[in-house]
């Protein structure tokens, strides 16, 4: 039987994702200015693309049920903070770090956390760059404040992380052994990948910028 939430508190939460749904407006236009700025004043554009979503009410009472937290509208609002999120997806990790300053630098929201799993895989295998940002609403919204979950990784990593999510969702979060031997394994694969093609992008430039050929170089 799918989690749900009792009538009321599905009202409640309709009322309550409107604000999260304004909040992520604001973040997203933020990431889409960037992007225009990219494409029109910059040689290079970072930033491959941008998603963004609201949670499904299904799926954050999933997640107040696996936190084992009552399931209303108030513990959502309280507890999650990735009811918004936008997910930035970038040609190589030190794209995403320069784009974690500029978005540091915004004053459209704050930064009230981040995790680094760029650096420092989990456990799984998961790499991505996690931000929680803090957007007020403004007086309309009596200066309530939303919160907004940001992922930024390569494309390699979206790749990994889709279909290990794919696979977490099928066995309902407890992959088989074997399946998580498998992913992690080519979690380690993907990261020397990224790391083999953003060095491939560096000796190319190396040799436009200095015009010296790639024996000269010791690639
Ligand atoms: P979904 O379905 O993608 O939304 P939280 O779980 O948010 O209360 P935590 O554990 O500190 O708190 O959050 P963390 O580690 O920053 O992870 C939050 C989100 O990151 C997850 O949300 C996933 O989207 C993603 N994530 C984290 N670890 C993994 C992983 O091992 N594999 C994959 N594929 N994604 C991961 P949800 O709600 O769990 O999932």
């Amino acid at each position: 039987l799918k989690t749900r939430f009792a009538p009321e508190e599905f009202e409640e939460l309709k009322k309550r994702l409107v604000k999260y749904e304004c909040a992520l407006d604001v973040v997203y236009t933020q990431f889409s200015n960037l992007n225009t700025y990219y494409n029109n004043f910059e040689a290079v554009n970072p930033i491959e693309h941008i998603k963004h979503r609201l949670k499904s009410p299904e799926s954050i009472a999933g997640k107040l049920k696996k936190k084992g937290l009552p399931i209303t509208a108030e513990q959502a609002d309280e507890h999650l903070s990735d009811i918004a999120g936008i997910r930035v997806i970038c040609s190589y990790a030190k794209n995403i770090y320069e784009i974690v300053e500029i978005i540091k630098n915004q004053e459209a929201f704050t930064v009230v956390s981040q995790k680094d799993y760029l650096k420092d895989a989990k456990k799984t295998g998961y790499r991505s760059y996690h931000m929680i940002l803090e957007v007020n609403l403004g007086h309309l919204f009596g200066e309530q404040s939303c919160r907004v979950e940001v992922q930024l990784r390569t494309s390699a990593m979206d790749f990994w992380a889709s279909l290990e999510h794919k696979v977490r969702y099928k066995y309902d979060g407890k992959i088989p052994q074997q399946l998580s031997n498998e992913l992690q394994n080519c979690a380690e694969q993907i990261h020397a990948l990224d790391e083999r093609m953003y060095l491939i992008h560096k000796v190319v430039d190396m040799i436009n910028q200095s015009e010296v050929d790639i024996d000269q170089i010791g690639y």
